[in-house]
């Protein structure tokens, strides 16, 4: 498989036919030896890919790029939250891209969704960063669902390039190559802005693009947290360490650092 947009951008590339997770592999790589910043491995067949908390990242073979990226940047342990936004962002634009007639948004932290004609939002991408203790490096894995079909699709929140443009002719290898130098590149980006900024969200610019992306801000939100805590208000904003920040009704206002957002639509 050839993947000459990707290899452009990437400083170091593998592309492999098949395999568990590429998450998995690039972290244990990492605790074997610390790997470049930037190097880069992707498939478009990931068997028992990984979402958060023990989650599963389903695809059916050829149906979606899995792409995970080394992150060994000098950022400071206060910046590494922003790297699964980052992820979102780098995601977001790749996925607006592919589908200029979409409306395509980061719901908080890192799944990209797109509002389907129905106002339903259905999600085209997920991130997880996994942080490397031996090396302090973070890989950052992004998946996303190129031309998987309608009947394809893991699970009914789901959707994908393919389903969203409503043709069946994309050529699979093509468009994963696109979007992956899209992702690598957003990634890289930042990541580089961040490092300038001296892990500054601010003023590397960072905290202002998540807010305009990230349709979450405003809405009314139930968040589930760590021990099965819940909290329902309106997300109000991002402070500097990439938290969202949830108005409940009480006026209070938490900072919410890792937890499961859902947008509600009627409350
Ligand atoms: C995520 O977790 O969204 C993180 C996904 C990260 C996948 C990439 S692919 C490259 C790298 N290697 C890996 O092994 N993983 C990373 P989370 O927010 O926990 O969402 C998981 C939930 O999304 C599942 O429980 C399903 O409900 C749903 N889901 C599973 N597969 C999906 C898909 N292909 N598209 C949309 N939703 C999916």
């Amino acid at each position: 498989m050839d993947f000459p947009l990707a290899s452009a951008v990437a400083p170091l590339l593998q592309v492999i036919d098949s395999i568990g997770s590429t998450n998995a592999e690039v972290a244990r790589r990492e605790r074997l030896a610390a790997q470049p910043h930037g190097t880069v491995l992707l498939t478009l067949d990931q068997t028992a890919g990984r979402g958060r908390l023990d989650r599963q990242w389903v695809a059916p073979p050829g149906t979606a790029l899995a792409v995970s990226v080394v992150i060994a940047a000098d950022l400071g342990t206060a910046a590494l939250p922003w790297l699964p936004i980052i992820g979102g962002l780098a995601a977001r634009d790749a996925v607006a891209d592919a589908l200029p007639a979409s409306v395509v948004a980061v719901k908080w932290p890192n799944d990209v969704l797109v509002s389907g004609a129905d106002g339903v939002e259905r999600k085209i991408a997920g991130v997880l960063a996994e942080f490397i203790t031996t090396t302090g490096a973070v890989v950052l894995g992004i998946g996303v669902n190129t031309t998987m079909r309608r009947a394809d699709l893991p699970v009914p929140t789901a959707t994908s390039i393919e389903v969203e443009l409503g043709v069946d002719t994309t050529d699979a290898v093509t468009l994963a190559d696109r979007i992956a130098a899209d992702v690598i590149r957003g990634v890289l980006r930042r990541v580089a802005a961040l490092a300038d900024a001296g892990g500054d969200a601010s003023g590397s610019g960072l905290l202002g693009e998540a807010l305009g992306a990230c349709a979450t801000i405003g809405r009314r939100v139930r968040v589930s947290l760590p021990g099965d805590r819940i909290l329902t208000g309106v997300a109000s904003g991002l402070d500097a360490s990439g938290a969202i920040l949830v108005s409940t009704d009480d006026g209070a206002t938490t900072a919410v650092h890792a937890g499961d957002v859902t947008h509600l639509r009627y409350e």
